[in-house]
């Protein structure tokens, strides 16, 4: 019996790493637990466990244990409270998980250092029994890299899988993708793919609507230690993020010096957001001169240059103007109406986001307002208007200007912060508060002003943090920082 449930769970492990779900049941009535390799690489991969109750009580709390080969441990566990002990891994709640409600679910995720698959499961100390159901496949587009590890790599997968359909995802178009995409499992992107524009709100693949809620780095060729790999780890599963800006300044020694290496910056940045699971914001910052027609020509180069090298993926949205200021509303539809066409040229369904008069408050900070988009919109489909705030500094009149624009345009807020437009002074809790709220109730989007350790009141990170290297937790945090991880990490309503 011990003998041929290590069968089962090899050949199923062996097809998770291919993408699919493998679904171990235990007895009618019990829990269950389903595995995802939802990223890999050479040296390791990201796993994903769900543990299903489908029985129609409540179960008040279960336990996941876990035998990894010799040669892979895990490294980090979220939403989960992780025990070692050699190379048995024990899975626990993390607090707020425990009790699954019947016919509900729970998952959690962890790293593997090292290729091995696991070679048993137990949830609630009963030992998974067999395959149920088919390994749940996907697209050939959702397959990860075919620099992941291959299936040899693992050493529970040289047992042949007898599924039919565990056959089809192994097959040569499931791999042979050079774009890593979506990865299967519960990650903001693979959730809900390439978004597009739906009346005035953003919706995913399956036209649900939705909101992503993320951070902006600061410029990202001053601060490039505060982006590593580690960082945006954090931003993933310790945040739940589903949304980080790359903060790309034009001018104060950004793409206009270095247009290669900033570019270049940009793209890596896509791709490690990519590989988490979280949605790109590809951010021109263009701040002073406050006229985005004065870099138009660096514009259509930079975009032609992302939007074709980042066409297939799904967690591109291009921003192509961060704040335009001393400008009226006709000439930055103009240089909307000219930029836009080359992302389109080259990435037809990626979503784009204008800025807007005033330094995008929607024009309100130069005395104007959002019916002068209203009547006069930019000629282009599936894009959005950007909104920013300080919360120190824009108060009701400003909201009652966003409740009004949403009801006729589909709002972005891509760039906010907790305290005054200086981008330093005291954090505004009740002021912030009052903001994210309406933003959630809209269902708008916001990534908040900054990732980053700069000394002043806007950054997430205390001053050292980047050098430091640690990115987790609530220790690093600055005011700001913890004011925004608490509202970014509750549940997502995808
Ligand atoms: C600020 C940074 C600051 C930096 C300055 C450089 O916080 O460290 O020295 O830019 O120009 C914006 C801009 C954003 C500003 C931010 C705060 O988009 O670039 O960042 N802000 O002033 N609009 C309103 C506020």
């Amino acid at each position: 019996m011990k003998r041929s449930l290590k069968v089962v769970l090899a050949s199923a492990f062996a097809v998770a790493t291919v993408s699919a779900a493998a679904l171990f049941a235990l007895p009618a009535g019990a829990e269950a637990a389903s595995f995802t390799v939802t990223n890999s690489w050479s040296s390791g991969y990201q796993a994903e466990i769900t543990v299903s109750n489908p029985a129609s009580s409540a179960i008040s709390t279960w336990k996941v244990e876990l035998t990894l080969p010799t040669g892979s441990t895990v490294g980090q566990a979220w939403n989960a409270t992780l025990a070692t002990a050699g190379q048995n891994v024990t899975f626990t709640p993390a607090g707020w998980n425990a009790s699954i409600a019947g016919g509900a679910s729970t998952s959690f995720g962890f790293i593997v250092n090292g290729a091995g698959r696991p070679t048993s499961c137990t949830v609630n100390g009963q030992a998974c029994t067999g395959v149920t159901g088919s390994p749940a496949t996907s697209a050939a587009g959702s397959a990860p890299t075919s620099a992941a590890a291959p299936a040899g790599a693992s050493p529970s997968a040289t047992t042949a899988s007898p599924s039919p359909s565990a056959t089809a995802t192994a097959s040569p178009t499931a791999t042979a993708s050079p774009t890593p995409s979506a990865p299967a499992g519960t990650t903001p992107l693979a959730i809900n793919g390439q978004l597009k524009v739906c009346g005035t709100n953003l919706c995913n693949a399956a036209g649900k609507k939705i909101q992503l809620r993320g951070v902006s780095s600061h410029g990202i060729h001053w601060f490039p230690s505060c982006y590593t790999g580690t960082a945006l780890d954090a931003l993933a599963t310790d945040w739940n993020a589903d949304l980080f800006r790359i903060a790309m300044y034009v001018q104060e020694g950004g793409y206009e010096s270095d247009p290669s290496g900033l570019t270049g910056q940009v793209n890596q940045l896509v791709d490690m957001a990519e590989a988490r699971g979280m949605y790109a914001l590809i951010d021109f910052h263009v701040l002073n001169p406050g006229d985005p027609n004065y870099n138009l020509a660096r514009a259509k180069e930079f975009f032609a240059a992302v939007a074709a090298r980042n066409a297939t993926k799904k967690n591109v949205i291009y921003e192509i103007a961060n704040e335009p200021n001393g400008v009226g509303w006709a000439g930055i539809k103009s240089y909307a109406e000219q930029v836009i066409p080359v992302i389109r040229a080259n990435d037809p369904d990626g979503i784009v986001v204008v800025g807007t008069r005033g330094w995008s408050s929607l024009g309100v900070s130069e005395g104007s307002s959002s019916a002068e988009i209203i009547s006069n919109p930019v000629n282009a489909t599936n894009i959005m208007y950007a909104f920013h705030f300080y919360a120190a500094s824009h108060k009701d009149n400003y909201r009652a200007e966003v409740t009004t624009a949403a009801a006729s345009l589909p709002l972005f807020v891509t760039e906010f912060g907790t305290v005054s437009a200086s981008g330093d002074g005291a954090v505004d809790t009740a002021g912030t508060n009052a903001w994210l709220d309406l933003l959630d109730r809209l269902k708008i989007s916001y990534a908040n002003w900054n990732f980053a350790d700069k000394s002043e009141g806007s950054s997430i990170l205390k001053p050292g943090a980047c050098a430091a290297g640690t990115f987790a937790g609530t220790s690093v945090l600055t005011e700001s920082g913890q004011l925004i991880r608490s509202r970014i990490r509750t549940a997502d309503d995808f």
